[in-house]
């Protein structure tokens, strides 16, 4: 007999964080002066906070140990030498550049790899990587595959990049417009959905014929390594780590938010093979970031951040009880009907919000009232991932309207239990049975750029 045994977590809890427990009214009157914007909540009124799994995660004795052994060096320090080692084990890059956090490391490859008027093909959009594609004179382009916008369909790997809409691009505005593909690993934006290990191969393929380089977001590499060993014929034996060296062998350099796999609260890197690009990565990291032994963080967070990248990998069970816990609460949501992206992600749970409120139109912001309503139900925090996540197109200033409109449920790493999963999952179900209470929203506040995190709005009554 195959013994089945649950995800169950390969750590137990050292330390406790109280969390405050507030009525329908202080939540009531929290979400109005929040503006309805649940980034504006103060955390203290908050009971579980799912509205992102990044910077959120427990850290480890061991890595609460690194803290006190970071070497503080303005040059040379011995916690930088230990960061490039762990990422170079790990994903396998030569060349590191630590940045303050992922953006960080976006703006900088942004502006050494892109010239006005280049074409920037990628999986899905995310906002801080379009906006910097998009800042140093390029346009992104999807090239995602059809499946990614389809949250029923349950194919495994609705991340891959779609070959033909890549071809497409090259052939309209030519090779050398394309400075290289951004493929983002686990694509957040569709759901954490993962690519598959047949679809990096043949995309780098591609590209390395014509120049192309490929560019990974990693910043979940780790859980799309995990759906790969589950759902890729021939990887079930692999280890992650094995798993995941593969996947970044596929690409030239990476992007990665370490506030996310990396299990730390700050800090983010580009990693790249080629010296000349590391060089040039260099010289701007210097006037943005900071020195090219810390960019943009202290001994302490990389100390923290190279026991952190080795940690993720050192055993299955962490990603598997990581990933668990995600499918545990979408499987309760799935069983009472609630509409979410199938299959179940890597990071969290996504509501199909344009389901559930079918009388809220695009332009009132259906996941943005989902998002607000579900907090004043229970004091669980979501983020909108829809039209107002998506902004406006910068040539015609009209909203950008996804295919996908979206509540996300994310789960830190190592920090809530089943038994809070379990009241997530009753507050949306009891919000589905009664969906014509919420209403939607209209702007009182909108910021031009990245508007998701500031904007304000109020009721339409
Ligand atoms: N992601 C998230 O909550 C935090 C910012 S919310 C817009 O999902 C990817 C795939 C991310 C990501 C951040 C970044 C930027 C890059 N790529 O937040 O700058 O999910 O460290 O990373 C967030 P930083």
């Amino acid at each position: 007999m195959v013994e089945k045994r649950s995800w169950a977590e390969p750590w137990k809890i050292k330390m406790v964080e109280p969390i405050k427990m507030t009525s329908r009214e202080e939540r009531e009157r929290a979400i109005r002066e929040a503006g309805y914007n649940t980034f504006l909540l103060q955390s203290e009124d908050v009971y579980i906070d799912l509205l992102t799994d990044s910077g959120t995660s427990a850290m480890s004795e061991n890595q609460w140990a690194g803290l006190m052994y970071g070497d503080e060096a303005y040059a040379g320090s011995r916690s930088f030498k230990n960061l490039v080692s762990a990422v170079h084990d790990v994903y396998g890059y030569e060349e590191l550049i630590p940045t303050h956090q992922g953006r960080g490391a976006e703006h900088i490859l942004s502006q050494i790899l892109i010239s006005p008027g280049d074409y920037v093909p990628g999986n899905m959009y995310f906002t801080t990587t379009r906006y910097h594609q998009e800042f140093a004179g390029g346009t992104f382009v999807d090239v995602i595959v059809d499946e990614a916008h389809r949250p029923d369909s349950i194919e495994p790997f609705k991340g891959n990049i779609d070959l033909d809409k890549l071809a497409a691009v090259v052939d309209t505005h030519g090779a050398d417009k394309v400075p290289y593909v951004s493929f983002e690993t686990n694509v957040n934006m569709a759901g954490g959905q993962p690519v598959s290990m047949a679809n990096l191969r043949e995309v780098y393929e591609y590209c390395s014929a014509r120049g192309i380089l490929v560019m990974l977001d990693a910043t979940r590499a780790l859980e799309n390594a995990y759906f790969i060993q589950q759902r890729e014929g021939g990887y079930l034996d692999k280890s992650i780590a094995e798993i995941l060296r593969e996947i970044t062998s596929y690409s030239d350099g990476a992007t990665v938010s370490s506030k996310k796999d990396n299990l730390v609260n700050i800090g983010g890197f580009l990693a790249v093979r080629d010296p000349e690009i590391a060089r040039k990565a260099r010289a701007m990291l210097v006037v943005f970031e900071g020195l090219h032994t810390y960019g943009g963080m202290s001994g302490r967070d990389m100390e923290a951040l190279a026991r952190g990248i080795r940690e993720m990998v050192a055993s299955d069970d962490h990603v598997r009880a990581r990933v668990g816990q995600v499918e545990y609460l979408g499987n309760a949501l799935i069983k009472a009907g609630v509409p979410i992206v199938k299959p179940v992600g890597g990071h969290g749970i996504f509501l199909d919000a344009a389901s559930i409120l079918p009388h809220i139109p695009m332009e009132h912001f259906p996941a943005q009232s989902l998002a607000a309503a579900l907090y004043v139900d229970s004091g669980v925090r979501a983020m909108e991932r829809g039209i107002v996540s998506a902004g406006r197109d910068p040539e015609t200033g009209e909203h950008r309207v996804p295919k996908l409109e979206l509540v996300r449920l994310t789960i830190p790493r190592r920090v809530y239990t089943q038994a809070h999963m379990d009241v997530t999952a009753e507050s949306v179900m009891s919000l589905c049975e009664r969906p014509e209470q919420v209403g939607g929203l209209r702007f009182t506040y909108e910021p031009e750029v990245l508007r998701f995190f500031q904007a304000t709005f109020e009721p339409i009554v």
